[in-house]
């Protein structure tokens, strides 16, 4: 067998290859879009077939090369069937298999917390842990619809529990460290480390990190394996055509206009002349830093990234035929927010154009 840990300078995100020699299949865990030649390169090097490159949750601080590897190699991207990415061809579950060959299997572990759909995966004596636990850290909670009492259950039962001596390897490590193992983290780890749910939560609640740099562009790529949806399933057309994949790389406008094609946008004038605000949900969708700054009166606040994990928990829906207006800054999340609510079934969303800036010009 063949394994290799890469990591990206630049997200400080650890990339696994994992190979066999004799049936020359291979597997990536969470390749990131820049080192897409390293890797195919690498496959190259030891004549290598792409089987799978797995997913341990949609990041928020890189682009998967998922979707790049699937249109160069017809490798299949798996990623939680918990994640919203519809256009990974294998929606994955807990104690789902990844067979690389005969006999050498990796088993899907649900690991939710960092992220409802994280997932971390079992080969051999090593488990690669994503963002939920790191070595001497873990998964931050608090965005995404993290959930640090899920976390701690999921270290705890799923993690804690295997052997000692199982090796961790993490998602990121921002401090030159590489590998763990089970002993090291349940005894040390100064996060978990005999910390009862409370203090971890605690721990969690008062972390005050900045938000990554990338996130608005990362988790809604992430969601479509990294490249635009329409090029998504294409492999062959891609190879014919001989197009560069860097060129098909996603844009947050193009998703944002591909959302707007299919939601109702409602400008600011219409809003305010014939929209009766107390008696609709208006949800922001911005960040707390952005609300600060100004809201409209009676609004609920659910960033993004947070509102389809979410959205269950307000009282003020009570059927998903209920008028929702959502809106952000400009615009743009208020209708990437829509599209994902009307996926879920909502079919009365609409997102206000020109979002609160537009609202704050208009007299
Ligand atoms: N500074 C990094 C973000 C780092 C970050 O927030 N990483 C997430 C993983 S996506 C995390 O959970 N970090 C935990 C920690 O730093 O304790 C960036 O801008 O990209
Ligand atoms: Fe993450």
């Amino acid at each position: 067998m063949l394994f290799k840990q890469l990591f990206d300078e630049k997200s400080c995100t650890y990339t696994y290859l994992i190979a066999d020699l004799d049936s020359k299949n291979a597997i990536l865990i969470d390749p990131v879009d820049t080192n897409l030649d390293i890797y195919i390169d690498l496959l190259k090097e030891h004549n290598l077939t792409l089987k799978y490159s797995l997913e341990t949750h949609v990041h928020a601080d890189h682009i998967t090369a998922s979707g790049l590897l699937r249109q160069q190699l017809g490798c299949k991207t798996a990623v939680s069937s918990l994640c919203g990415a519809k256009t990974a061809d294998i929606q994955i579950q807990d104690g789902d298999i990844f067979e690389v060959s005969q006999d050498e299997y990796i088993k899907a572990i649900a690991t939710p917390g960092h992220t409802p759909g994280s997932i971390s995966f079992l080969w051999r004596d090593r488990i690669f842990t994503g963002d939920a636990l790191l070595i001497n850290g873990c998964g931050r909670t608090d965005f995404q619809g993290g959930d640090a009492s899920n976390l701690y259950d999921s270290i705890t039962q799923r993690i804690f529990t295997l052997q000692d001596d199982t090796l961790i390897y993490p998602g990121h490590d921002y401090n030159g460290r590489w590998v763990s193992n089970v002993r090291q983290e349940r005894s040390s780890n100064s996060r978990l480390a005999n910390k009862t749910r409370e203090q971890f939560i605690d721990i969690m609640d008062n972390l005050n990190l900045p938000e990554p740099k990338l996130i608005d562009l990362a988790v809604p790529a992430n969601r479509y394996c990294g490249v635009d949806p329409e090029t998504a399933n294409q492999a062959e057309i891609q190879q014919t055509e001989k197009v560069n994949p860097m060129q098909k790389h996603f844009t947050v406008q193009y998703l944002t206009d591909e959302a707007k094609r299919y939601i109702t946008e409602i400008d600011v004038a219409k809003v305010k002349s014939t929209i009766d605000l107390d008696t609709i949900c208006v949800i922001d969708v911005r960040e707390q830093n952005e609300v600060d700054e100004g809201y409209i009166d009676n609004a609920q606040f659910m960033p993004r990234g947070v509102l389809e994990f979410k959205i269950d928990s307000l009282e003020a829906i009570k059927n998903k035929s209920d008028t929702i207006l959502l809106y952000c800054r400009s615009g743009n999340r208020s209708a990437l927010a829509a599209k994902v609510l009307q996926d879920m079934g909502y079919s009365n969303v609409l997102s206000m154009a020109g979002g609160y800036e537009a609202w704050k010009q208009h007299a």
